[in-house]
């Protein structure tokens, strides 16, 4: 049975104190399905969203959390594709009109009416969870709902990425951030769909977990002497594809000067205040695209969870308990947690 109350994670303003706090169980309207949430990552842009780093405000108080798999317990009477007892996702993406301009071709993350999970909405850093139920990630039942979490924003924002690139079997892919949530991820899933990995991030126990998952090459940005000139030889003449998943602004010019010609550099980090410039003389010479890409469609979800499904990308997790937040956002802040740590929401 559904308890009238529940454990949460919940702040009240911008850096305000993170706490561990009794809240009650929501009530799913007509179209959206309840989850008791048993497992949610834990992704940079929780973060930013307690900072406050970026030019959209966050509801308040606020239950974050976006990474949620858990089991469906309650749905609402226009619930079709949902029953009580299969297993759901908790996305960025909780909801959009499906009306839009946007919404009608695929931009499902563009829409101007999106609901955001721990963000616009309460997420999933809590027992129980709301989600509309024609976003919601369907999840099969041979999956562990600890190690799939990471999938619902990291998986599914790398996959696409990775199509966004263009990159082609045999090419070079760079991933900036690699060592990360989302960059362990990626790694995966472009040696999985053929590309040829090669991974950015700092230090040995990120180097590590970068070739064990398949990285074919790692620049230590802490310790290289000019990166650039790194990746240009490595790759012999730049690498065909960027992905830029750091959550600092640093490496975002480095990556418009190795990628190779005809090449792409795709934005998905978003750190605060940022800016991303390309010397137009050399961009033009050389016919290199920027791209900034966002989450996934719904297509894009059932895609990547299938790759994990079919056993074809690994999450490096460290699970611990949902009100060891705080500690997570510090280790986090420092650049300290290699993959992705999990927090275990209920029993
Ligand atoms: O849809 C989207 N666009 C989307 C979806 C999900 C997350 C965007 N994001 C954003 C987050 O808001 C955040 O800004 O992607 C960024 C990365 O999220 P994450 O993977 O959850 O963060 P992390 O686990 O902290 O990993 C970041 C990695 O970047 C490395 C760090 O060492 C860490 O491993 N890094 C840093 I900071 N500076 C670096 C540098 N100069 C660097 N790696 C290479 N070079
Ligand atoms: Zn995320």
């Amino acid at each position: 049975s559904i308890p009238k109350t529940q454990m949460a994670m919940v702040f009240d303003k911008p850096n305000g104190p993170l706490e561990y706090r009794e809240i009650p169980v929501p009530t799913p309207g007509p179209d959206e399905i309840l989850i008791n949430v048993k497992y949610s990552g834990v992704c940079h842009t929780d973060l930013h969203a307690w900072h406050g780093d970026w030019p959209l405000d966050t509801k308040l108080p606020l239950v974050g959390g976006h990474e949620g798999a858990g089991v469906v317990v309650a749905a609402g009477n226009q619930v079709t594709n949902f029953q009580i007892g299969d297993y759901a996702g908790i996305k960025w993406l909780n909801g959009s009109c499906l009306s839009c301009e946007f919404c009608k071709r695929g931009g499902e993350p563009n829409c101007a009416g999106a609901l955001l999970s721990g963000y616009t909405v309460d997420g999933s850093f809590q027992q129980y969870a709301i989600a509309k139920a024609i976003h919601a990630a369907p999840i099969p039942k041979s999956c562990d709902l600890a190690q799939v979490a990471p999938i619902l924003c990291a998986g599914i924002t790398v996959y696409k990425a990775l199509k966004t690139s263009e990159a082609r079997p045999g090419e070079f892919v760079t991933i900036v951030g690699a060592g990360g949530g989302l960059g362990s991820l990626a790694v995966q899933y472009a040696k999985a769909m053929g590309l040829r990995p090669i991974g950015i991030d700092g230090g040995d126990e990120k180097a590590a977990l970068v070739k064990k998952l398949g990285g074919e090459y790692f620049v230590d940005f802490t310790k290289s002497k000019d990166v650039v000139q790194e990746v240009l030889d490595y790759t012999e003449g730049g690498s065909h594809a960027v992905l830029n998943l750091s959550a600092s602004s640093g490496p975002l010019n480095a990556s418009v000067k190795y990628v190779r010609p005809m090449g792409t550099v795709v934005v998905v980090g978003l750190p605060p205040d940022a800016q991303i410039s390309s010397d137009v003389f050399t961009h033009v010479i050389r016919s290199v695209s920027i791209k900034g890409s966002y989450v996934g469609n719904r297509a894009d979800t059932d895609e990547a969870i299938d790759f994990f499904a079919r056993g074809l990308v690994q999450v490096p997790i460290q699970v611990r308990e949902l009100k060891d937040l705080a500690a997570v956002y510090e280790a986090m802040e420092q650049g300290k947690i290699a993959g992705r740590v999990v927090l275990k929401c209920s029993d």
